[in-house]
């Protein structure tokens, strides 16, 4: 029997790279895609196979976290052994501008989606994608046992998703677990990401295409890992027969001016020079420094990151640079 799972959020950084995993291992996957009147499967463009193909083996649908009965349907009719819900509106500060739209997504969305596993009735195993925002400025380092103090529409509405995912796994013996997720980074970035940012703007500046970026906070720390890795923690978190949460992270972090400082050294230029403080960027509510305690993921998974900070600035900056060569 094929091993089938499904996947919300498919488009994304972390859904690209979960699919490409998933059906190297000869998985079936499914997933579902927010209608758009542009484009938005870029990242999927190296695995999209057409339905029609005999033994084609990824499958989309037009739908969205936003429409429950939806949800029901196609579990039911699909069968997933495996959910995945990363799916989100996930950018933190656009939170702050849009929070009814992200705490519908992203809180109300998931009841949703373990509201149709629970009324489907099909036997299947879910990963929730919380976030180490959930933690704000609770002291680091941070682990499943700190406790969660919310800093922005974004952290609250996971806060609540990781909450109603817990009390289903509890009161109706749903199999939820929850990777509590610390910053995850690749090529593939969001551009509205400070690190893609970066990284961008680096390769733009070399090739006299920019000549200022505008940034918020420096000071503000984050665990920073690669993202393909935390991928393929997700898969072991739900391979683990008992389900439970695990915090997934590098266990080292970086202020934002650090990431400056290795992008733009990366190629011998200086960021002061570019560089401008823009108060745009500045959030209501900052989360200031995030440091993963993964020693669970470690003990119980095997899970253990390879790809460290320098590293990880270094594959993003080469990958833009090395796009830029292409256009
Ligand atoms: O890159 P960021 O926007 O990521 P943030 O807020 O840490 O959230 C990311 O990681 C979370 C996991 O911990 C995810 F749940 C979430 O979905 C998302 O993927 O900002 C990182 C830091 C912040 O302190 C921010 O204030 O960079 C600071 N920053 C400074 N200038 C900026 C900018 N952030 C952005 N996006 N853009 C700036 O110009």
């Amino acid at each position: 029997m094929t091993t089938k799972a499904f996947v919300t959020g498919c488009t994304g950084q972390a859904g690209s790279y979960l699919i490409e995993q998933l059906l190297a291992k000869g998985y079936e996957v499914h997933g579902i895609i927010r209608p758009a009147s542009t484009f938005t499967d870029t990242r999927l463009k190296n695995i999209y196979v057409d339905p029609h193909d005999k033994g084609a083996n990824f499958f989309t649908y037009y739908g969205d976290l936003m429409v429950g009965g939806q949800l029901t349907d196609l579990l039911y009719s699909i069968k997933p052994d495996f959910v995945y819900n990363l799916g989100a509106q996930s950018h933190v500060m656009r939170s702050f501008e849009m929070p009814e739209y992200t705490c519908d997504v992203v809180g109300l969305g998931t009841l949703r989606l373990i509201e149709a596993i629970r009324k489907s009735g099909i036997k299947t195993r879910m990963y929730q994608s919380s976030s180490s925002e959930m933690f704000g400025n609770e002291p680091a380092p941070q682990s499943e046992a700190t406790p969660f103090s919310p800093r922005s529409p974004y952290a609250c509405a996971k806060v609540f998703a990781h909450n109603m995912c817990c009390n289903y796994r509890e009161g109706y013996k749903l199999h939820i677990s929850c990777g509590i997720l610390f910053n995850m980074d690749s090529p593939r970035r969001l551009p509205t990401a400070v690190t893609k940012k970066i990284t961008m703007a680096v390769a733009n500046i070399l090739n006299n295409k920019q000549d200022k970026l505008f940034l918020g906070n420096l000071d503000a720390k984050r665990d920073w890992g690669y993202a393909p890795e935390y991928t393929e923690a997700m898969q072991l978190i739900l391979e683990h027969d008992a389900p439970d949460d695990f915090v997934i992270g590098t266990g080292e972090n970086h202020t934002v001016k650090e990431f400056l400082d290795v992008a733009f050294g990366y190629v011998g230029i200086d960021w002061h020079e570019y560089v401008v403080i823009d108060k745009q960027y500045l959030r209501p509510t900052e989360v200031n420094n995030l440091l993963a305690d993964a020693r669970k993921a470690e003990q119980v998974l095997g899970w253990t990151p390879k790809v460290r900070f320098k590293e990880l600035v270094e594959i993003m900056v080469e990958s833009d640079i090395r796009g830029m060569k292409c256009k």
